[in-house]
Protein backbone atom coordinates (compact mmCIF):
# COMPACT_ATOMS: atom_id res chain seq x y z
CA UNK A 1 0.00 0.00 0.00
CA UNK A 2 1.48 3.67 -1.11
CA UNK A 3 2.15 5.94 1.97
CA UNK A 4 1.27 9.13 2.31
CA UNK A 5 5.01 9.39 2.62
CA UNK A 6 5.75 7.46 -0.14
CA UNK A 7 3.46 10.04 -2.35
CA UNK A 8 4.50 12.92 -1.07
CA UNK A 9 8.00 11.72 -1.92
CA UNK A 10 7.02 10.96 -5.26
CA UNK A 11 5.54 14.88 -5.62
CA UNK A 12 8.38 16.61 -4.24
CA UNK A 13 6.79 17.91 -1.14
CA UNK A 14 6.32 16.96 2.58
CA UNK A 15 3.51 15.59 4.28
CA UNK A 16 3.23 15.80 7.89
CA UNK A 17 1.52 15.92 11.20
CA UNK A 18 1.13 17.89 15.08
CA UNK A 19 2.11 15.73 17.19
CA UNK A 20 1.85 15.54 20.99
CA UNK A 21 4.94 14.41 23.18
CA UNK A 22 2.95 12.04 25.62
CA UNK A 23 1.32 10.39 23.11
CA UNK A 24 4.37 9.74 21.14
CA UNK A 25 5.75 8.42 24.19
CA UNK A 26 2.87 6.14 24.99
CA UNK A 27 1.09 5.53 22.27
CA UNK A 28 2.39 2.63 20.10
CA UNK A 29 0.18 2.96 17.28
CA UNK A 30 0.26 6.47 17.20
CA UNK A 31 4.06 6.33 16.99
CA UNK A 32 4.22 3.82 14.57
CA UNK A 33 1.07 5.55 12.39
CA UNK A 34 3.25 8.58 12.68
CA UNK A 35 6.83 7.56 11.43
CA UNK A 36 4.81 4.68 8.49
CA UNK A 37 2.85 7.55 7.01
CA UNK A 38 4.54 11.24 7.37
CA UNK A 39 7.66 12.67 6.91
CA UNK A 40 6.82 15.78 8.40
CA UNK A 41 6.19 17.09 12.55
CA UNK A 42 5.01 20.25 14.23
CA UNK A 43 4.81 20.45 17.77
CA UNK A 44 0.94 21.36 18.38
CA UNK A 45 1.82 22.74 21.64
CA UNK A 46 5.51 21.65 23.16
CA UNK A 47 6.83 24.55 21.21
CA UNK A 48 5.30 27.24 22.69
CA UNK A 49 6.30 29.88 25.01
CA UNK A 50 4.09 28.83 27.67
CA UNK A 51 4.92 25.27 27.27
CA UNK A 52 8.54 25.19 27.22
CA UNK A 53 8.97 28.27 30.31
CA UNK A 54 9.33 26.89 33.73
CA UNK A 55 9.58 30.18 35.44
CA UNK A 56 10.87 33.86 34.94
CA UNK A 57 13.74 33.01 32.33
CA UNK A 58 13.60 29.08 32.95
CA UNK A 59 12.96 26.80 30.19
CA UNK A 60 11.80 22.98 30.19
CA UNK A 61 13.01 21.44 26.44
CA UNK A 62 11.95 18.14 27.13
CA UNK A 63 9.19 17.32 25.16
CA UNK A 64 9.87 19.66 22.56
CA UNK A 65 13.08 17.42 22.26
CA UNK A 66 11.57 14.09 22.39
CA UNK A 67 9.60 15.32 18.96
CA UNK A 68 12.45 17.02 17.37
CA UNK A 69 14.94 13.50 18.62
CA UNK A 70 11.83 10.97 16.60
CA UNK A 71 11.32 13.28 14.20
CA UNK A 72 15.71 12.62 13.35
CA UNK A 73 15.11 8.82 13.75
CA UNK A 74 12.56 8.77 11.01
CA UNK A 75 14.61 11.30 8.97
CA UNK A 76 11.25 14.17 9.10
CA UNK A 77 10.98 17.44 8.44
CA UNK A 78 10.25 19.55 11.47
CA UNK A 79 8.17 22.80 11.22
CA UNK A 80 8.83 24.50 14.53
CA UNK A 81 5.75 26.23 16.07
CA UNK A 82 5.66 29.16 17.17
CA UNK A 83 8.20 32.09 18.92
CA UNK A 84 5.39 34.76 18.69
CA UNK A 85 2.35 34.68 19.62
CA UNK A 86 -0.80 36.60 21.50
CA UNK A 87 -1.57 33.02 22.91
CA UNK A 88 -0.03 30.10 24.99
CA UNK A 89 2.59 32.28 27.43
CA UNK A 90 3.96 32.33 30.45
CA UNK A 91 1.58 34.15 32.89
CA UNK A 92 4.64 35.87 34.63
CA UNK A 93 5.63 37.89 31.83
CA UNK A 94 2.85 40.52 32.24
CA UNK A 95 4.35 42.67 28.85
CA UNK A 96 1.91 45.22 29.58
CA UNK A 97 3.62 45.67 33.17
CA UNK A 98 7.04 46.56 31.52
CA UNK A 99 8.59 49.17 29.86
CA UNK A 100 8.99 48.88 26.24
CA UNK A 101 12.74 48.44 26.61
CA UNK A 102 12.16 45.41 29.00
CA UNK A 103 9.37 43.67 26.90
CA UNK A 104 11.48 43.79 23.55
CA UNK A 105 14.38 42.17 25.74
CA UNK A 106 12.46 39.72 26.72
CA UNK A 107 10.74 38.54 23.43
CA UNK A 108 13.85 38.81 21.41
CA UNK A 109 15.85 36.49 24.48
CA UNK A 110 12.98 34.19 23.94
CA UNK A 111 12.93 34.16 20.53
CA UNK A 112 16.75 33.52 19.98
CA UNK A 113 16.68 30.92 22.85
CA UNK A 114 14.53 28.41 21.15
CA UNK A 115 15.07 29.08 17.63
CA UNK A 116 18.95 29.46 18.69
CA UNK A 117 18.93 25.79 20.46
CA UNK A 118 17.44 24.68 17.45
CA UNK A 119 19.58 25.89 15.21
CA UNK A 120 20.08 23.35 12.16
CA UNK A 121 17.27 20.59 13.52
CA UNK A 122 13.82 22.84 12.77
CA UNK A 123 13.79 23.38 9.04
CA UNK A 124 11.08 25.57 9.08
CA UNK A 125 9.85 28.19 11.78
CA UNK A 126 6.18 29.93 12.46
CA UNK A 127 8.49 33.17 13.70
CA UNK A 128 4.91 34.92 14.21
CA UNK A 129 1.64 33.55 14.03
CA UNK A 130 -1.94 35.03 14.18
CA UNK A 131 -0.68 38.65 14.41
CA UNK A 132 -3.76 40.14 11.13
CA UNK A 133 -6.58 40.92 13.01
CA UNK A 134 -10.20 39.38 12.10
CA UNK A 135 -11.18 42.69 10.66
CA UNK A 136 -8.03 43.79 9.28
CA UNK A 137 -4.86 45.38 10.40
CA UNK A 138 -2.42 44.44 13.05
CA UNK A 139 -3.93 42.60 15.85
CA UNK A 140 -4.28 44.23 19.20
CA UNK A 141 -2.25 42.46 21.10
CA UNK A 142 0.17 42.64 24.00
CA UNK A 143 3.31 42.65 21.64
CA UNK A 144 0.96 45.55 19.36
CA UNK A 145 0.47 47.34 22.79
CA UNK A 146 4.17 47.12 24.14
CA UNK A 147 6.58 47.04 21.10
CA UNK A 148 4.36 48.69 18.27
CA UNK A 149 3.69 47.43 15.14
CA UNK A 150 7.22 46.91 14.00
CA UNK A 151 7.69 44.18 16.39
CA UNK A 152 6.43 41.82 13.51
CA UNK A 153 9.50 42.58 11.37
CA UNK A 154 11.33 43.08 14.56
CA UNK A 155 10.64 39.22 15.47
CA UNK A 156 11.78 37.74 12.05
CA UNK A 157 15.14 40.03 12.48
CA UNK A 158 15.65 38.04 15.84
CA UNK A 159 15.00 34.84 14.11
CA UNK A 160 17.00 35.20 11.41
CA UNK A 161 20.37 36.06 13.47
CA UNK A 162 20.25 32.63 15.44
CA UNK A 163 18.81 30.54 13.06
CA UNK A 164 19.19 28.72 9.44
CA UNK A 165 15.57 27.43 9.22
CA UNK A 166 13.17 28.97 6.66
CA UNK A 167 11.39 31.82 8.48
CA UNK A 168 7.33 31.82 7.67
CA UNK A 169 4.60 33.95 9.06
CA UNK A 170 1.58 31.66 10.26
CA UNK A 171 -1.87 32.76 9.93
CA UNK A 172 -6.16 31.69 10.16
CA UNK A 173 -8.73 32.76 8.05
CA UNK A 174 -6.32 33.73 5.03
CA UNK A 175 -6.30 30.55 3.19
CA UNK A 176 -8.10 31.37 -0.11
CA UNK A 177 -9.98 34.80 -1.05
CA UNK A 178 -10.48 37.07 1.48
CA UNK A 179 -9.62 40.51 3.42
CA UNK A 180 -7.65 38.81 5.80
CA UNK A 181 -5.73 37.07 3.50
CA UNK A 182 -5.18 40.10 1.63
CA UNK A 183 -4.14 41.94 4.55
CA UNK A 184 -1.62 39.05 5.01
CA UNK A 185 -0.59 39.27 1.28
CA UNK A 186 0.28 43.07 1.81
CA UNK A 187 2.14 42.27 5.19
CA UNK A 188 4.80 39.59 3.38
CA UNK A 189 4.64 42.01 0.41
CA UNK A 190 6.19 44.90 2.34
CA UNK A 191 8.36 42.44 4.03
CA UNK A 192 9.21 41.62 0.92
CA UNK A 193 9.93 44.64 -0.58
CA UNK A 194 11.60 46.07 2.49
CA UNK A 195 14.32 43.18 2.59
CA UNK A 196 12.59 41.24 6.34
CA UNK A 197 13.92 38.20 6.10
CA UNK A 198 11.01 36.25 5.93
CA UNK A 199 10.95 32.76 3.47
CA UNK A 200 7.34 31.81 3.45
CA UNK A 201 3.90 31.81 4.49
CA UNK A 202 1.61 29.26 6.77
CA UNK A 203 -1.70 29.15 5.43
CA UNK A 204 -3.58 26.88 8.68
CA UNK A 205 -6.32 25.76 6.82
CA UNK A 206 -8.81 24.78 9.49
CA UNK A 207 -12.17 23.59 7.92
CA UNK A 208 -14.71 23.71 10.23
CA UNK A 209 -17.55 26.41 9.68
CA UNK A 210 -17.34 26.63 5.53
CA UNK A 211 -15.28 25.30 2.86
CA UNK A 212 -12.49 27.19 1.34
CA UNK A 213 -12.95 26.66 -2.02
CA UNK A 214 -9.69 24.81 -3.60
CA UNK A 215 -9.23 27.40 -6.38
CA UNK A 216 -9.21 29.99 -4.16
CA UNK A 217 -6.61 28.51 -2.05
CA UNK A 218 -4.64 27.71 -5.52
CA UNK A 219 -4.90 31.81 -6.40
CA UNK A 220 -3.36 32.51 -2.79
CA UNK A 221 -0.46 30.26 -3.09
CA UNK A 222 0.04 31.29 -6.32
CA UNK A 223 0.45 35.24 -5.55
CA UNK A 224 2.60 34.44 -2.15
CA UNK A 225 5.09 31.98 -4.25
CA UNK A 226 4.61 34.87 -7.11
CA UNK A 227 6.56 37.18 -4.12
CA UNK A 228 9.41 34.69 -3.98
CA UNK A 229 8.53 32.83 -0.64
CA UNK A 230 7.20 29.47 0.14
CA UNK A 231 3.91 28.07 1.27
CA UNK A 232 3.07 25.96 3.56
CA UNK A 233 -0.30 24.49 4.80
CA UNK A 234 0.49 24.36 8.37
CA UNK A 235 -2.89 23.22 10.09
CA UNK A 236 -5.57 21.40 7.95
CA UNK A 237 -8.04 19.48 9.46
CA UNK A 238 -11.73 19.67 8.08
CA UNK A 239 -14.56 19.08 10.43
CA UNK A 240 -17.51 16.46 9.75
CA UNK A 241 -21.13 18.07 10.37
CA UNK A 242 -20.07 21.31 9.74
CA UNK A 243 -17.40 21.87 6.73
CA UNK A 244 -18.71 18.47 5.20
CA UNK A 245 -21.23 15.94 5.52
CA UNK A 246 -19.75 12.66 5.97
CA UNK A 247 -16.39 10.79 5.33
CA UNK A 248 -16.88 11.08 1.41
CA UNK A 249 -17.59 14.57 1.35
CA UNK A 250 -14.36 15.16 3.74
CA UNK A 251 -12.39 13.05 1.61
CA UNK A 252 -13.29 14.58 -1.84
CA UNK A 253 -12.50 18.06 -0.06
CA UNK A 254 -8.99 17.13 1.48
CA UNK A 255 -8.04 15.68 -2.40
CA UNK A 256 -9.29 18.66 -4.06
CA UNK A 257 -7.91 21.38 -1.75
CA UNK A 258 -4.33 19.11 -1.21
CA UNK A 259 -3.87 18.91 -5.06
CA UNK A 260 -5.09 22.52 -5.78
CA UNK A 261 -2.46 24.26 -3.00
CA UNK A 262 0.66 21.36 -4.15
CA UNK A 263 -0.12 22.31 -7.83
CA UNK A 264 0.23 26.22 -7.26
CA UNK A 265 3.51 25.41 -5.62
CA UNK A 266 2.92 24.64 -1.75
CA UNK A 267 5.62 22.46 -0.43
CA UNK A 268 4.69 20.73 2.52
CA UNK A 269 1.15 20.00 3.81
CA UNK A 270 0.57 19.57 7.64
CA UNK A 271 -2.65 17.98 9.24
CA UNK A 272 -3.37 19.31 13.05
CA UNK A 273 -3.21 16.37 14.36
CA UNK A 274 -2.64 12.36 13.69
CA UNK A 275 -6.39 10.82 14.64
CA UNK A 276 -9.30 11.21 15.16
CA UNK A 277 -9.23 10.59 19.06
CA UNK A 278 -6.65 13.50 19.51
CA UNK A 279 -8.17 16.78 17.71
CA UNK A 280 -8.62 20.24 19.04
CA UNK A 281 -11.62 20.49 17.22
CA UNK A 282 -14.65 18.82 18.68
CA UNK A 283 -13.97 20.53 22.36
CA UNK A 284 -12.62 23.59 21.19
CA UNK A 285 -14.99 24.93 18.34
CA UNK A 286 -17.85 22.63 17.87
CA UNK A 287 -17.07 23.28 14.54
CA UNK A 288 -17.72 19.50 13.27
CA UNK A 289 -15.76 16.77 14.51
CA UNK A 290 -13.48 13.68 13.30
CA UNK A 291 -11.21 16.17 11.25
CA UNK A 292 -8.39 13.95 10.48
CA UNK A 293 -6.87 11.08 8.12
CA UNK A 294 -7.21 8.30 10.52
CA UNK A 295 -9.46 7.51 13.14
CA UNK A 296 -9.62 7.07 16.44
CA UNK A 297 -8.09 3.43 16.27
CA UNK A 298 -5.61 4.74 13.49
CA UNK A 299 -7.81 3.46 10.51
CA UNK A 300 -6.60 5.23 7.78
CA UNK A 301 -9.98 7.08 6.05
CA UNK A 302 -11.31 7.27 2.87
CA UNK A 303 -9.56 11.11 3.56
CA UNK A 304 -6.21 9.37 4.27
CA UNK A 305 -6.79 7.58 0.34
CA UNK A 306 -8.00 11.04 -1.07
CA UNK A 307 -4.37 12.42 -0.14
CA UNK A 308 -2.28 9.67 -1.45
CA UNK A 309 -4.56 10.36 -5.05
CA UNK A 310 -4.02 14.23 -4.30
CA UNK A 311 -0.29 13.45 -4.57
CA UNK A 312 -0.24 10.74 -7.10
CA UNK A 313 -1.84 12.51 -9.93
O1 LIG B 1 -4.37 22.55 18.99
C1 LIG B 1 -3.84 23.47 19.93
C2 LIG B 1 -4.50 23.27 21.29
O2 LIG B 1 -4.16 21.99 21.81
C3 LIG B 1 -4.05 24.37 22.24
O3 LIG B 1 -4.79 24.27 23.46
C4 LIG B 1 -4.27 25.74 21.63
C5 LIG B 1 -3.73 26.86 22.51
O4 LIG B 1 -2.33 26.80 22.62
O5 LIG B 1 -3.62 25.82 20.37
C6 LIG B 1 -4.08 24.87 19.44
O6 LIG B 1 -3.38 25.04 18.22
C7 LIG B 1 -3.61 26.28 17.53
C8 LIG B 1 -2.32 26.66 16.85
O7 LIG B 1 -1.28 26.72 17.78
C9 LIG B 1 -2.46 27.97 16.12
N1 LIG B 1 -3.57 27.94 15.19
C10 LIG B 1 -4.84 27.48 15.73
C11 LIG B 1 -4.66 26.14 16.42
C12 LIG B 1 -6.00 25.58 16.90
O8 LIG B 1 -6.54 26.42 17.86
Amino acid sequence: MTTLRDAAADAGVHVGAAVDADSLRTDTDYRETLAREFDAVVAENAMKWGRLATGEGGYDFADADDIVEFAERHDMYVRGHTLVWHRMYPEWLRPWSRSEAEARRLLRTHVQTVAGRYRGRVDAWDVVNEAVADDGGLRETQWLEALGPDYVAEAFEWADAVSDADLFYNDYGADGRSEKADEVYELVSDFVARGVPIDGVGLQLHVFDEQVPPADVAANVDRLTDLGLKVHVTELDVGIGAAVDDRAEQADYYRDVVSAAVDAGADTVVTWGVDDGQSWLPVASGGGENPLLFDEQFRPKPARDAVVDALSR
